[in-house]
């Protein structure tokens, strides 16, 4: 068969079979199944001061309980409509005004606070206990849990929710529940989970229920310190400077099954070795100004902005004086599948 004749009847083919909700591999192999991770997610910075003036625009339209959560998400523009920042995570800059409730539910994504503006006053209670909220501050609220958000302050409080939306919607394994009162009861105080299980000391019978943290506070006075106190060591990874993981201290593991969250300090003038992994990765700027090289492009940031590194992008960072960088990515969920993979430049 002489070969435009061939491609001709191998056209017409999958035209045919494919009325029988059949489809021929060979037409979708090497889309199915590529050499290396190739994502529809695109490298992008939100700047803080373009979300936080349309959040507080947001605030003059609806109430935190009309919206149920007065949020704006950050889409990435490579998957418009979609909700997602990458393509396994979600993320949104939130906003409870003085006097707010945003009424209590759960529901089966887990979610954390990273708190970005306000608080002293602010808090996010999970399962009645009420953690106050200080600029990064970690705050979870794990999967099933109840949370509701109040703002008892004079001024607003803003923060990042990152959620693992996607994961849940891949399998189609979505619950959520309201709660007949706005505040679930809130029975425990502040920093209860943390003294109870993040002191290095644990109840005696203590079995987790779930693979989640029961702390539900990482204040970033603490996260801070420890940072600091390793600097004097002068530990410096060549890619990452000094980065911890936030952990479950009950198993060592990811605070959250599905979401991993992660802390890092870049001391002044100092430019990250290339890096890439398969955990498309979300930071939002703690302290200090300083860029991200992202396979050809250059995104400058500083505090409060958001920006995300794709799957399998080399990337490098540049801080111009001491940084601080909260990130979030998967990647507790792909080295539970055997699938994560690091490029740490030794090519
Ligand atoms: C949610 O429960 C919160 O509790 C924020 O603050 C954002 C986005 C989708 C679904 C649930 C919150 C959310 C969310």
């Amino acid at each position: 068969m002489a070969d435009d004749q061939k491609s001709e009847k191998l056209s017409s083919y999958s035209d045919k079979v494919t009325k029988d909700n059949i489809r021929p591999l060979w037409d979708v192999l090497s889309t199915l199944v590529t050499p290396e991770p190739k994502s529809r997610c695109e490298a992008m910075l939100w700047h803080y001061d373009t979300v936080r003036p349309l959040l507080m625009e947001a605030g003059d339209l609806l109430t935190a309980k009309e919206a149920e959560r007065r949020v704006l998400i950050l889409e990435n523009p490579g998957i418009p409509g979609e909700s997602k920042i990458t393509t396994s995570l979600y993320a949104g800059i939130q906003l409870v005004l003085p006097g707010e409730i945003a009424p209590a539910h759960k529901h089966s994504q887990s979610a954390f606070r990273f708190v970005l503006e306000g608080g002293n006053g602010a808090y996010t209670a999970v399962n009645g206990e009420k953690s106050y909220m200080e600029v990064g501050d970690l705050i979870l609220t794990p999967s099933g849990t109840w949370h509701d958000h109040g703002n008892e302050s004079d001024a607003p409080v803003l923060w990042l929710d990152g959620l693992d939306i996607p994961i849940v919607q891949f399998f189609d394994a979505s619950f959520m529940e309201h709660h007949s009162e706005d505040e679930h009861p809130h029975t425990k105080g502040d920093g209860f989970s943390m003294a109870r299980y993040g002191s290095g000391m644990l109840p005696v019978d203590y079995e987790a229920e779930m693979p989640t943290s029961p702390v539900m506070k990482y204040p970033y006075s603490r996260t801070r310190e420890i940072l600091f106190k390793m600097k004097e060591t002068n530990e410096w990874d060549p890619c990452h400077g000094l980065k911890l993981m936030y952990v479950n201290p009950s198993d060592g593991k990811s605070a959250m099954p599905t979401l991993g969250a992660f802390m890092q300090l870049l001391p002044a003038g100092f430019e990250t070795a290339s890096y890439r992994s398969t955990d498309a990765t979300v930071y939002s700027v703690v302290e200090g100004t300083g860029k991200t090289k992202i396979g050809d492009k250059t995104f400058e940031w500083g505090p409060k902005d958001t920006f995300v590194v794709p799957s399998w992008h080399h990337h490098h960072h540049i801080a111009d004086g001491e940084c601080v960088l909260f990130s979030y990515s998967d990647r507790p969920v792909q080295k539970a599948l055997g699938l994560w993979r690091e490029d740490r430049g030794n090519r």
